[in-house]
């Protein structure tokens, strides 16, 4: 017997995933192994007859000679195969495993003959490829599927881990008629009300805290075991909570289940959650941890005590204004005469400069208004006639986010960069840019 088994609570990657694996393994049958997320469940229900799955009860594990592991190879993901699993870890020479995963490698991934591994935005892009290679065909309900899968996992190819492979698999699937009002509903099917209510209780009970400078949110609440789609609510959560990276710690039942996201490059939920023995991608991951005769209130404590130990373990440090501002800085004076200062901003090749009084600052000049005045005829004037006040200001333990920010609050694409009264440096907005492009080496 040949089967295929995604990771358990499996999402549209993982279904669409399985699914096309047993269209490229002749005769492999996908074996559900723990629940499907909220959207999952109702396209699965409806498209049985078109992508079917067995229940891992109905199988027997002994017959068992491929077993094809899509988006998942770390063994403690694959949920309730218990005795497959076994096989796997003594590498039995009698099954032979598969891997198609796009997931970071873990110290408990499945040992496999043939392991496709690469750092694309969803797993079924990668067994989409081979299909093309094979000359496979799809038909609309199967292009939905599959791109669902691609939606799924990439945000609609907006997150990071995003590749061009996912964008062309994305486009072959539309032109083979991906149905989008399918998709759209199954991606983003309505909330409930008990998602309604555990977003309301968790907003309550977030709390803050800035750890390695990064903004690290933490909300822990109970909610029954029917409770489904704390996973969207984690995601809404983090969107208002105007944070880098939240932590939601959901205790349901005998387990608390720990689900995070993460919208900046300064916190890798996945890595933070592989101490809880979780894991999952640097932006999304998950963990479930059990309860047994503990204390809810103390392990939650020693969780989010571990979580914040391992964010601050991780080799990432926020950009600060000091790691890119100019230094010394190029000053004027308020008297200096316009004609001077376009001399001046000429030889730097600035297009602006703060204006210095006894060195103290007093305002900021550039080339746009001393454009502005030269073509009005004001040329006679002084720097002290078109500078800005009052001036806005940064400092240099500032990270490039608060001066981004302060940037687009002010509108202003230069802030002199201040230590008490002195003025040290000026960031511009180039040099935010080139953070935010990737320009800059961290
Ligand atoms: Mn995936």
């Amino acid at each position: 017997m040949k089967v295929v088994i995604a990771h358990e609570s499996a999402d549209f990657d993982a279904f669409a995933a399985a699914a096309l694996a047993t269209r490229l393994y002749d005769g492999a049958v996908y074996v559900a192994t723990g629940g499907f997320g909220r959207g999952v469940r109702a396209f699965a229900t409806l498209h049985r007859d078109r992508f079917a799955y067995v229940d891992v009860a109905s199988i027997d594990a002994a017959s068992v000679t491929l077993a094809v592991l899509v988006d998942v190879r770390r063994l403690s993901r694959l949920g309730k195969v218990r005795a497959l699993r076994e096989r796997i870890v003594r590498a039995d020479p009698s099954l032979e495993v598969h891997v198609w995963d796009h997931h970071a490698a873990s110290s408990e991934d499945a040992p496999a003959k043939l392991a496709v591994v690469e750092r694309v935005g969803s797993t079924t892009t990668l067994l989409l490829e081979a299909a093309r290679e094979r000359g496979l065909e799809v038909d609309h309900v199967e292009a939905t599927l599959y791109a669902l899968g691609i939606h799924a996992d990439t945000g609609s190819l907006t997150f990071a881990n995003t590749t061009a492979r996912d964008a062309s698999a994305l486009a072959w699937l539309m032109e083979r008629g991906a149905d989008l009002s399918v998709i759209n509903r199954f991606l983003n099917p309505p909330w409930s009300v008990s998602q309604r209510e555990a977003l309301e209780r968790a907003l309550e009970s977030l709390t803050v805290r800035v750890v390695r400078g990064a903004r690290v949110a933490f909300s822990s609440v109970a909610v029954s075991t029917e409770t489904e789609g704390l996973d969207e609510v984690c995601s809404e959560l983090l969107r208002l909570s105007s944070c880098d990276a939240l932590f939601t710690l959901w205790s349901q039942g005998p387990k608390v289940r720990v689900i995070a996201r993460s919208r900046s490059a300064l916190v890798d939920v996945g890595r933070a959650l592989d101490a809880l023995g979780g894991g999952g991608h640097p932006t999304a991951a998950t963990a479930a941890v059990r309860v047994d005769s503990r204390d809810v209130s103390q392990l939650i404590a020693e969780s989010t005590g571990s979580i914040e130990a391992s964010i601050l373990a991780q080799p990432i440090d926020p950009i600060r204004v000091r790691d890119v501002m100019s230094s010394p800085v190029h000053s004027v004076s308020p008297s200096t005469p316009l004609r001077a200062l376009r001399e001046s901003l000429r030889q730097w090749r600035h297009s602006g400069a703060p204006v210095l009084r006894e060195r103290r600052l007093v305002g900021v000049v550039c080339a746009a208004d001393l454009d502005r005045a030269e073509a009005r005829g004001d040329s006679a004037l002084c720097a002290a006639a078109i500078m800005r006040q009052p001036v806005r200001t940064t400092t240099e333990d500032a990270t490039l986010d608060e001066a981004l920010e302060a940037m687009a609050r002010w509108d202003v694409g230069r802030l002199p960069v201040v230590r008490g009264d002195e003025v040290v440096g000026i960031v511009t907005r180039v040099d935010v840019r080139r953070v935010l492009y990737g320009e800059v080496a961290r």
